[in-house]
C-alpha cells in the first residue's frame, strides 16, 4: 500500500488513445517528474486536465499526453492518482510507462487498484467483485446485475442481515453477561422467529447463485441427436450465421463446435454435436465419443430429430439418455410435414428451412434458466459461487442457532452459532485482514483495474 502504483489500464494493441493511471501518495510527485505543461502556471488541482509532453530522464520526448488529477481520498482508490491519457499505439505506450517507472512508480499488480479501492473503503468486496462482471459482462442482463451489484444492492441486503443478527446477538449475550436475569420467555420466541425470517432471507439470496452462475458464466446448451436431423442447421440458426458445415450426408459434423450467444439477456454457449450413431469409422466414432461427453456437462441439451421420419425409426438409431438429462424435445423440419408418429408427443416444432417455431424455442431455452425464478428479474442480485459458499455457511450455523434455541441450550452456545453466522455473511463483504481471500479475488482482475 505505501509504494506508488502504475499500469496500462487500456486493452493491449493499437487505438487512439491509451490510459496509464498511478495511484499512491508518490503519484503527483512522480508525475510532476515527467510531466512538462505546456501552461507552465497550470494548477494541479482535483480534476484538473493538463495538456503537456512526457520526457524521460534524457530529456527526450516520449509524447504529448492529457494528464488528469484527482486527489485522495476522492478517486477510485482513495489514493492521489494521476491518470494519463497518450496516443495509442504499443510502443508509445510502454515509453510512457517506462518513463514513469524509472520516476519511481512500480509496475501494478493485477486488479491492484481495486483491491485498494477496497482496503481504503471506497468500496465493499461484493462491489470489487462487480467491477470484473462489468469489464467481462457478455449481455445486457449480465451488465445490468453486475450494475446493480456495484451500486451495492447485494452489499445493502448483506448489511441489513449482519445488522439483524448482530441485535439478536446482542440479546443472547445480554442472558450470558446477566445471568440473573431469567430468560423472558416471550423475547426468546421473537428473537427465534427474527432467526428464521434471517434465515429464509439467507435462503433467498443462496437461490440467486444458480442465476449468478449463468450470467457469468453462460447456460451450457448441447444440442444432440441422431444423424442428419438438422443440429447444425439449428446452430446456424440462432446464431444468425452459418458457422457449421451443413449436408444431406448423414455424420458431417466430427467435432464439438461451440459459440457463445445472446438470448433474450441471456448469456448462452451454445454446442452442436456429431449425431449419435453407432459407427465403424474412427474419426466419427471419435465425434459420437465427444457429443456423449458434452451431455454430461450441459445445462440443457436440445434434443433434435428428423420428425418427418417415424418415432420408432428415430428411436432405433440409438438415441438414448435424454430422459435423465435436462432436455426439450425439438422436432425440426416441420415444413416437410411431421409424421404421424410426433403428432401427440410433446416438444417444439422447428424448421430450421423456414424459421417457424424458432422464436418459441428461444422463449423456451431462456424459460428454462429463468423460470420459477422470478425473484432475479425483480432485484438483478444474482450472487457467486464464493458468496453461495459464506451464505450457506452462515445459514447453517444460524440454524444450529434456531435449534439450540428450541431446545433451551445454554446462551452461551447459541451465542457461538450466532457468531460464525455473523462471520460468514461479514465474509461477503470483506474485512480487511484476510489476506489470503483478498489474494484469491484481485489475482482474476485485469492490470489497471
Ligand atoms: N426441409 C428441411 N430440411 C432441413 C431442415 N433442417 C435441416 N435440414 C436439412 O437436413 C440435412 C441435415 O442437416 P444438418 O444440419 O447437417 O444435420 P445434422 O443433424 O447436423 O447432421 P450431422 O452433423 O450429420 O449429425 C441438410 O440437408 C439440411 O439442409 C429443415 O428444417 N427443413
Ligand atoms: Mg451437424
Amino acid at each position: 500500500m505505501e509504494d506508488t502504483i502504475v499500469a496500462i489500464a487500456s486493452p493491449p494493441g493499437q487505438g487512439a488513445v491509451a490510459i496509464l493511471r498511478v495511484s499512491g501518495s508518490e503519484s503527483i510527485p512522480i508525475a510532476k517528474r515527467v510531466f512538462r505543461p505546456k501552461n507552465p502556471q497550470a494548477k494541479w488541482l482535483p480534476r484538473a486536465i493538463l495538456l503537456g509532453t512526457i520526457v524521460n530522464s534524457d530529456g527526450e520526448i516520449m509524447d504529448q499526453v492529457l494528464l488528469s488529477v484527482f486527489i485522495g481520498p476522492a478517486s477510485y482508490t482513495g489514493e492521489d492518482i494521476v491518470e494519463i491519457t497518450c496516443h495509442g499505439g504499443a510502443l508509445v505506450t510502454q515509453a510512457v510507462l517506462d518513463t514513469i517507472i524509472s520516476a519511481g512508480a512500480r509496475l501494478a499488480d493485477p486488479g491492484e487498484f481495486s483491491k485498494r479501492s477496497f482496503l481504503n473503503g471506497k468500496m465493499d468486496l461484493t462491489q470489487a467483485e462487480a467491477v470484473m462482471d462489468l469489464i467481462s459482462a457478455k449481455t445486457t442482463l449480465a451488465l445490468r446485475a453486475a450494475n446493480s451489484q456495484l451500486e451495492g444492492q447485494l452489499g445493502n441486503r448483506i448489511s441489513e442481515i449482519k445488522q439483524s443478527l448482530l441485535a439478536n446477538l446482542a440479546h443472547i449475550e445480554a442472558y450470558i453477561d446477566f445471568p440473573e436475569e431469567d430468560i423472558d420467555p416471550e423475547a426468546n420466541e421473537s428473537i427465534m422467529r427474527n432467526l428464521v425470517i434471517l434465515s429464509s432471507s439467507i435462503g433467498n439470496l443462496i437461490k440467486t447463485a444458480e442465476q449468478g452462475r449463468i450470467l457469468r458464466e453462460g447456460l451450457h446448451v448441447v444440442i444432440s441427436g441422431p444423424p442428419n436431423a438438422g443440429k447444425s442447421s439449428l446452430l446456424n440458426s440462432l446464431l444468425g450465421y452459418e458457422r457449421a458445415i451443413v449436408s444431406d450426408l448423414a455424420g458431417t459434423t466430427r467435432d464439438t463446435i461451440e459459440e457463445m450467444i445472446n438470448l433474450k439477456g441471456i448469456p448462452v454457449r451454445l454446442t452442436d454435436t456429431a449425431g449419435i450413431r453407432e459407427v465403424e469409422e474412427s474419426i466419427e466414432s471419435e465425434g459420437v465419443l465427444r457429443a456423449k461427453r458434452e451431455l454430461n456437462r450441459a445445462d440443457l441439451v436440445l434434443v433434435v430429430v428428423d420428425a418427418t421420419i417415424d418415432k420408432k425409426e428415430n428411436e432405433r438409431i440409438e438415441f438414448t439418455s435424454s430422459d435423465e438429462l435436462n432436455h426439450i424435445k425439438v422436432f425440426n423440419k416441420a415444413d416437410l410435414g411431421i409424421h404421424n408418429s410426433y403428432k401427440r408427443e410433446d416438444g417444439v416444432r422447428i424448421s430450421c428451412l423456414d424459421g417457424a417455431g424458432i422464436e418459441s424455442l428461444v422463449g423456451l431455452i431462456v424459460e428454462s434458466c429463468l423460470g420459477e425464478n422470478d425473484h432475479f428479474s425483480k432485484n438483478l442480485i444474482a450472487v457467486n459461487s464464493r458468496h453461495r459458499a459464506c451464505l450457506e455457511n452462515s445459514q447453517s450455523n444460524l440454524n444450529n442457532a434456531i435449534n439450540a434455541l428450541k431446545e433451551s441450550v445454554e446462551p452461551e452456545f447459541v451465542s457461538v452459532d450466532l457468531r460464525e453466522a455473523l462471520d460468514s455473511i461479514g465474509e461477503i463483504v470483506g474485512k480487511a485482514d484476510v489476506e489470503d481471500l483478498l489474494g484469491e479475488i484481485f489475482s482474476s482482475f485485469c492490470i489497471g483495474k
